[in-house]
């Protein structure tokens, strides 16, 4: 079962025969690695151990407009580079809070869900396999999209625990059934939230305007928390999500649209307004705090739409700063 759920992070498919650095990265100019941070590529899906685990999810058949967040995991092992920690890696220097972040965490990469081309609900089934096996040898796995719809079978892994989703989202993905259809990247809120072990729901960064009005009211009706992107734009962070429900384990899980897509332009369906990369690290470290982040996606990057590739390297920091919290929690 284990091969056919996962394929290895890929290797450089043409290395030069005469490398202009040394294999290993001892130049400074950075070159080409194909994994997440530089992340050990684990080998054995059955025999690894690593504090985080990184899990590429390829899948874009979710999406109802512009596709091609199925190249989204590539593009944010290859933006991620910038955060190659080298040899002599101990952790980073978080140089905004003057902290250490990650220090003596260890990574690995476990490579990409095996996608196959139709099959949704087959799809789902292997993306909650591997969810189930990538949890199974680390304390955090994350989860690089891919569009949006990744994270209901991912969610399913997570049945053996009460958990609170926290989702950072333009739009709130609740909608139940258009002409027929349940499992797009506009319905796994919605089926995450008729899962049993899914307990509460938090929406953080809904805008715009809503051309239906049952998804709203249904999730108003099942007690989602909707904290509008609006919200922390006037009052900030701190203040916008003051009280938020409860405490204990919750899987976080980021829409890259939740920001404005002045800033991070990259992703397949892009809202006016919206916060920031500033506003969106606060947030994530405030939810790192109350909960105990047990799990984390970050989906809907689309290198196709991200001419300047700031919208993945956005999305590689962003990993980096949630994990610096989760990890500083102890
Ligand atoms: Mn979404």
């Amino acid at each position: 079962m284990t091969a056919h759920v996962f394929r290895p992070a890929h290797r450089p498919s043409h290395e030069p025969s005469t490398p202009a650095v040394p294999r290993g990265g001892e130049g400074a100019i950075r070159h080409g690695f194909a994994s997440f941070y530089g992340a050990p590529i684990v080998e054995d899906m059955d025999d690894w151990r690593a504090d985080i685990g990184f899990a590429g999810v390829p899948f874009d058949a979710g999406t109802n407009d512009r596709p091609g967040a199925r190249f989204g995991p590539a593009a944010i092992r290859d933006a991620s580079a910038r955060y190659h920690p080298g040899e002599e890696w101990a952790g980073y220097i978080d140089a905004e809070q003057g902290a250490r972040i990650l220090e003596g965490v260890s990574m690995a990469d476990v490579g990409d869900v095996d996608v196959r081309t139709v099959d949704l609900l087959e799809n789902f089934e292997i993306i909650t396999e591997a969810a189930r096996l990538v949890r199974r040898s680390c304390r955090v796995p994350v989860f690089v999209g891919g569009d949006h719809a990744i994270t209901f079978p991912i969610v399913r892994a997570f049945d053996d625990t009460p958990l609170t989703i926290v989702q950072f989202d333009a739009h709130q993905d609740y909608t139940d059934d258009k002409y027929g259809v349940r499992y797009s990247h506009d319905n796994h809120m919605r089926r995450s939230s008729e899962l049993p072990h899914v307990r509460q729901i938090v929406q953080v960064g809904l805008r715009g305007v809503l051309e239906r009005f049952e998804p709203y009211d249904a999730a108003l009706r099942d007690g989602v928390i909707i904290v509008p992107a609006e919200r922390i734009v006037r009052e900030g962070v701190p203040a916008a999500l003051a009280s938020l429900p409860g405490a204990g384990p919750a899987y976080v899980t980021v829409d890259i649209d939740v920001l404005d897509p002045a800033g991070a332009p990259g992703t397949g369906y892009p809202e006016p307004g919206g916060i920031n990369y500033y506003q969106l690290k606060e947030a994530l470290l405030l939810v790192a705090r109350q909960y105990d982040v047990i799990g984390f996606d970050v989906t809907e990057v689309d290198p196709v739409y991200d001419a300047a590739g700031v919208t993945a390297r956005i999305a590689a920091k962003l990993i980096l700063d949630l994990l610096g919290a989760v990890f500083a929690r102890g």
